[in-house]
């Protein structure tokens, strides 16, 4: 048996049906088709969150000139108080609230006559406190249930204070996952805000999408791409502001780093103000690189690329040789690397830089483009190139392996032909590695006893489980304590973290269960 084999067969009949479509191995050079974003098994110890987390915690939060107003009870707010580490500053003319945590706190009696009456008094202490110029207002599970319409009472606040008031239905059970939430925030941001400004075009302007500041990542990137000579009209939404977000239509170009959680925005910029959009990875070099390069290509000006150049050459140079130095003492290591839906992919190849092998990813809520990758591209044109019918691979499974090569891509691209084009985990990973969709606790302690990574990346549902084996941890989600990760700076920061992580003595320290135990266990009935 394999270890996918092995890890699977403890499964009973009915989990191992379902479990088997979301754990795969790439054989003979090609991956077999994964299951994705489809529903937890109940009771099982998933590392998901739900849609409220999705749309208040990860894309709505960070914008920090908005009050946001969590409409439930407490709980839902206090334990997502500033976990997820968004860093954000104030400026003279940004306020920011980020700091704060605002609820309804709802009790018993809301849910038993109502919680509409309670909402509006927050709306009217926030104002009259915090005098802000937006209000976004997110509710969790029982006001689904209740039937409160946080919308009606967005439309009267808004009339009421000449203020913006902004309502998302993101019940924590919709969907299956953090996932559904990301697509109510896009749905509401672009419906709601952005287009809302009125501010004059600039040259070279682009916005950020899918960068949410995490340790600093944003201040980083965006601190190479102002030396460039870019403006960045809004960043959505790490450091981000409802200021600049309404604005967002006059931008030039949308690179978009997380694509899982924003590619709704960047699609519907593009159909409503024809902003083209360029999957972007400011994490690794080669990725860095690449994608800054993709940037000057779209804006096809000289100075700009000859500065893109000269920027990376100088950026590099300053961190070459720290860089080489913790690839000695990483190189031969090997990683698991599990993150939410963009990540596993987004770091693997900063990991290869350093000589670390990824022998075991996967995502907690991915769907099957972020594995497989997708091109929008066009099949049929007739001779004046117009009228042009495109195809979503995406959508068609058995397509999904007949993508065009880099060159006819590229020839296509030339032709003025609208391609869009990312990768996905298959474009990266090494062949042997082990792939699961939506991981579990069970699947985490046994892949670990079998496949012995050097070192788990993961969250902070699993990280002490992880350690308590003796494999060192480091949060891939909040960065533990540190960054930033992306950019120049922040690789030597990453390089810097896993190369203490790794070495430190203390591991030898931990006694791991599967050293003194044989890690092959009989099922019942001693099968
Ligand atoms: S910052 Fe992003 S990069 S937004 Fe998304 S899919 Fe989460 S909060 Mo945790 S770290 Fe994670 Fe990604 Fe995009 Fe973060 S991998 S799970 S919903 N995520
Ligand atoms: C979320 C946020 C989270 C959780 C991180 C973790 C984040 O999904 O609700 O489990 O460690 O990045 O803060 O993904």
């Amino acid at each position: 048996m394999n270890s996918r084999e092995k890890v699977l067969d403890k499964y009973s009949s009915k989990i191992y049906k379902n479990r088997k479509e979301h754990v795969i191995e790439i054989e003979n050079g090609e991956p077999n088709i994964i299951a994705a974003d489809t529903r937890a098994i109940p009771g099982i110890l998933t590392n998901r969150g739900c849609c409220y987390a999705g749309c208040k915690g990860v894309v709505l939060g960070p914008l920090k000139d908005v009050v946001q107003i969590v409409h439930g009870p407490i709980g839902c707010s206090y334990y997502t108080w500033g976990t997820r580490r968004h860093k954000s500053k104030h400026d003279e003319t940004t306020k920011n609230f980020s700091e704060y945590c605002f609820s309804t706190d709802m009790q018993e009696t809301d849910i038993v006559f109502g919680g509409e009456k309670k909402l509006k008094k927050a709306i009217k202490e926030a104002v009259e406190i915090f005098n802000p110029a937006c209000i976004m207002i997110a509710s969790t599970c029982p006001v689904g249930l209740i039937g409160d319409d946080i919308h009606a009472v967005a439309a009267e606040a808004e009339e009421l204070y000449g203020i913006k008031v902004v309502a998302f239905s993101c019940e924590g059970y919709k969907g299956v996952s953090q996932s559904g939430g990301h697509h109510i925030a896009n749905n509401g941001l672009m419906k709601n805000i952005i287009g809302t400004g009125d501010a004059d075009h600039v040259k070279y302007s682009i916005n950020l999408l899918g960068e949410y500041n995490i340790g600093g990542d944003g201040w980083e990137i965006g601190r190479v791409l102002k030396r460039i000579g870019y403006n960045i009209v809004s960043v959505m939404t790490g450091d981000g502001s409802y200021a600049e977000m309404k604005n967002a239509h006059i931008a030039d170009l949308n690179l978009v780093q997380c694509h899982r959680s924003i590619n709704y925005i960047a699609e519907m910029l593009k159909t409503k103000y024809g902003t083209e959009w360029l999957k972007v990875n400011f994490i690794g070099l080669e990725g860095i690189k690449q994608s800054l390069r993709d940037v000057a290509a779209f804006f096809n000006d000289p100075d700009l690329t000859a500065k893109t150049e000269a920027v990376i050459a100088d950026e590099e140079d300053e961190i070459k040789v720290t860089m080489s130095e913790f690839k000695t003492k990483l190189e031969g290591k090997t990683a698991a690397v599990y993150v939410g839906g963009s990540r596993t992919h987004h770091y693997i190849n900063l990991l290869k830089s350093l000589g670390v092998e990824v022998v075991l990813g996967g995502y907690e809520f991915a769907h099957r483009d972020d594995y497989e990758g997708r091109q929008i591209l066009p099949l049929k044109m007739d001779a004046d190139s117009k009228n042009i019918e495109s195809i979503t691979v995406e959508k068609d499974p058995a397509k999904f392996r007949t993508f065009h090569t880099p060159e006819r891509i590229q020839e296509l691209k030339d032709a003025g032909l609208p391609i869009e084009s990312y990768e996905g985990l298959w474009a990266d990973i090494s062949p042997d590695a082990m792939i699961t969709d939506d991981f579990n606790h069970f699947e985490t302690e046994e892949f670990i006893k079998l496949l012995k990574p050097d070192i788990f990346f993961s969250g902070i549902k699993d990280k002490y489980v992880v350690q308590r084996s003796g494999i060192p941890s480091r949060q891939l989600h909040s960065y533990d304590y540190s960054g930033p990760y992306a950019g120049f700076k922040g690789a030597v920061n990453f390089a810097r973290d896993v190369t203490l992580a790794v070495n430190t003595p203390a591991w030898e320290l931990v006694q791991a269960p599967w050293k003194t135990e044989p890690t092959l266990e009989g099922s019942i009935g001693g099968m």
